[in-house]
C-alpha cells in the first residue's frame, strides 16, 4: 500500500459487507431501516452499494448509481445509544446526513472504525 500515492483519489483502500442504516439526511430525521450494504471506501469519500459491486452486476442495471459519503469535515464516533445492536458506530457528513455501521463481529468493525477516522483525520490536514 505503501508504493501507492495517496495522491490518487481513487484507490480503494478498503472494501466489504457491513450493516448499514441512514438515520438522517440533510439534518432531517429518516426512520431506522437496517441493510447490508458493500462499502467502498477511497481516500475522499465511501461508496454504498447494495451488493457486491462486481462489474457483471452492476452491468445488469444500467444508471444504478450507489450512495456516496462525502467524508471532507465528517465526524465519526461510537454510539451505544443510537441502537439496541452492539458494534455501532455513527458518521456525520457536512451535509447533514447520517449513518450507522454495524457488525457483530469485533475486529471486522473496528478495522472500518479506523480506516475511515484515518481517512477523516487525513482529509483534516490538507
Ligand atoms: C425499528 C427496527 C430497528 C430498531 C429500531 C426500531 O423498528 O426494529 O431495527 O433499531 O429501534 O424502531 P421499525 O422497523 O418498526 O422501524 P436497532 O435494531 O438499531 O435497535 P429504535 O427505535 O430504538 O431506533
Amino acid at each position: 500500500a505503501d508504493i501507492i500515492s495517496t495522491q490518487d483519489h481513487t484507490v480503494v483502500e478498503k472494501e466489504g459487507y457491513l450493516l448499514k442504516a441512514k438515520i438522517a439526511d440533510g439534518g432531517k430525521k429518516l426512520r431506522k431501516n437496517w441493510s447490508t450494504s458493500w462499502i467502498v471506501l477511497t481516500a475522499r469519500k465511501m461508496e454504498f452499494y447494495k451488493e457486491s459491486k462486481q462489474p457483471a452486476l452492476a452491468n445488469l442495471k444500467p444508471g444504478y448509481k450507489p450512495e456516496c459519503v462525502d467524508l471532507c469535515g465528517a465526524r465519526i464516533e461510537w454510539t451505544s445509544e443510537k441502537s439496541s445492536r452492539k458494534n455501532v458506530f455513527q458518521i456525520t457528513t457536512v451535509s447533514g446526513n447520517e449513518f450507522l455501521l454495524q457488525s457483530d463481529i469485533d475486529f471486522l468493525i473496528l478495522d472500518w472504525f479506523h480506516a475511515i477516522k484515518n481517512a477523516i483525520d487525513r482529509l483534516q490536514k490538507e
